[in-house]
């Protein structure tokens, strides 16, 4: 079974609660509650998470490169500013899509870079919580795909 874990940093356990114009208004869980039916239907294994600790983000993509799950990250402000980060997604071997619920390129130019990007399949910024959805579908046919290829 595919698996995929949704991991997300600093902050964002206040979505839906603060600066509803730039994040609206959907909680965390109602962004949990969205993929874990999602998932549900379509037969894959989801592990959602949030932490407000750079190094704990570290454990969790570690923990889903050993699982073999894909990763789907909004690493939030440690986006921009941790190689650490980068360090764990290459390390860990963990095929990653990055997302953030807001365009950061038509924001602050601090959020434009984005340490994470190079190392990852790809990145989805600018669609509300609907960015999660769009990483979701996208990564899972590239998941199923590795799955299904004979092991080297
Ligand atoms: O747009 C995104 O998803 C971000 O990753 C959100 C981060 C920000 O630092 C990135 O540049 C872009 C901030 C997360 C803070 O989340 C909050 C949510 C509601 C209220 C306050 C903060």
């Amino acid at each position: 079974m595919v698996a995929v874990h949704v991991l997300n940093g600093p902050n964002l356990n206040l979505l839906g609660t603060r600066e509803p114009a730039t994040y609206g208004a959907v909680t965390l869980a109602g962004v949990e509650a969205r993929l874990k039916a999602k998932a549900e239907a379509a037969g894959v294994e989801l592990t959602f998470r949030q932490t407000n600790y750079e190094g704990e983000l570290v454990t969790f993509i570690q923990q889903a490169g050993l699982a073999g799950a894909g990763v789907i990250i909004n690493a939030g402000a440690y986006t921009h500013t941790s190689v650490a980060l980068r360090d764990a997604i290459k390390g860990a071997d963990a095929m990653t899509i990055e997302v953030h619920i807001s365009n950061v390129h038509a924001r602050e130019e601090f959020r434009h870079h984005s340490y994470m990007a190079p190392v990852c399949v790809g990145v989805i910024c600018g669609f509300g919580v609907a960015s999660y959805d769009l990483a979701f579908d996208a990564i899972v046919p590239l998941l199923e795909k590795r799955a299904a290829k004979p092991a080297a």
